[in-house]
């Protein structure tokens, strides 16, 4: 385990600073029907395992940079973007062996995502598309909408699982059975009541694992050895393009802009697994994410980071440290 404390959680004082001014940005937000829910949070006990106030906050800034999707994180851009803190454990939220940062940026086609992954040796095996990922590492990214939401799982090699989980309470009057790879009778199509959170107050959903995102751009870049566990490596980047197109079913029930407008508050989930655990005293549950959840279950949108989408250019913002 990592000795470094490598999180310093914001004062109390700039928690609700974050609270309040989210809670007003949200409110003011025409097309983000987000203000009811962040003002429950922010009144009264949480019903979601995870602590409101531990919510990852992040503005997300325009590039008019083009961004090469090859996985080296080389763009200007990306050494200006804001990353987020080192990860932390999806359970204790404590810190975590490797480090472990993303960031997000945007543009009119396209929402983008990094990852910085630390990573003496760097594995992978799976090369097939929606291969169980989650047995190899992998780094994972969850976008929601207000009744859908996106998983998206990547390995070392570049090797993509993904799907997509609809609210059985939204399903009906969504349309979503217009669309052959969400429809009830489509064999790919399954229900799903989360993980170890089972609990949901939305209850059960319908996952479809026949749906592929349009257009989806993936890369990563290894620095070091793939499965050569005789040296050691420093890691691997990944660089991803979610085109703003291929968000209709997302967006569809709140209606909300593609691209964004600045101001939107989108939430959206990052996290790390990984196969190993840090060794005792450690309480290392191979999961770790930005913000953490307080329950082995990453399908709770309401844990997601809340991302603000700014239309200020990312280079005319503060330098990343
Ligand atoms: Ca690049
Ligand atoms: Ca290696």
């Amino acid at each position: 385990m990592d000795s470094h404390q490598t999180i310093s959680p914001p004062s109390v004082h700039f928690r609700f600073w974050i609270a309040l001014t989210t809670l007003l940005t949200a409110a003011s937000c025409a097309g983000v029907a987000r203000g009811a829910e962040v003002l429950a949070s922010a009144t009264g006990p949480s019903r979601f395992p995870c602590n409101p106030e531990e919510i990852a906050h992040y503005t997300a800034y325009r590039t008019h940079e083009p961004i090469n999707i090859d996985g080296r994180l080389d763009e200007k851009c990306w050494a200006t973007a804001p990353r987020s803190p080192r990860f932390i454990d999806i359970l204790t939220g404590k810190p975590t062996l490797y480090d472990t940062r993303a960031a997000v940026l945007w543009d009119d086609k396209n929402l983008y995502v990094a990852y910085w992954v630390e990573e003496p040796d760097v594995m992978a095996t799976y090369t097939n598309h929606n291969s169980p990922i989650y047995y190899n590492n992998d780094v994972e990214v969850f976008i929601a909408g207000r009744d859908a939401y996106y998983e998206f799982e990547l390995n070392a090699l570049n090797t993509v699982y993904e799907a997509f989980f609809i609210w059985e309470d939204a399903y009906a009057k969504g349309g979503f059975a217009e669309a052959p790879e969400f429809k009830r009778s489509n064999p790919q199509v399954k229900a799903f009541n989360g993980v170890d959170y089972t609990t949901h107050p939305r209850g059960p959903r319908l996952g479809s694992w026949d749906w592929r995102f349009p257009g989806l751009q993936t890369a990563v870049h290894i620095n070091g050895t793939l499965n050569n566990h005789t040296d050691k490596d420093h890691g691997w980047t990944v660089e991803l393009a979610f085109p703003w197109e291929g968000m209709k079913w997302l967006a569809k029930a709140d209606a909300r802009a593609l691209p964004p407008k600045h101001d939107d508050v989108w939430r959206i989930d990052f996290s790390r697994f990984n196969q190993y655990k840090a060794p005792p005293p450690a309480k290392d549950s191979g999961g770790w994410f930005w913000s953490r959840h307080g329950v082995w279950d990453s399908h709770i949108p309401e844990c997601f980071p809340y991302v603000t989408f700014s239309t200020n250019d990312v280079q005319q913002v503060k330098p990343a440290k």
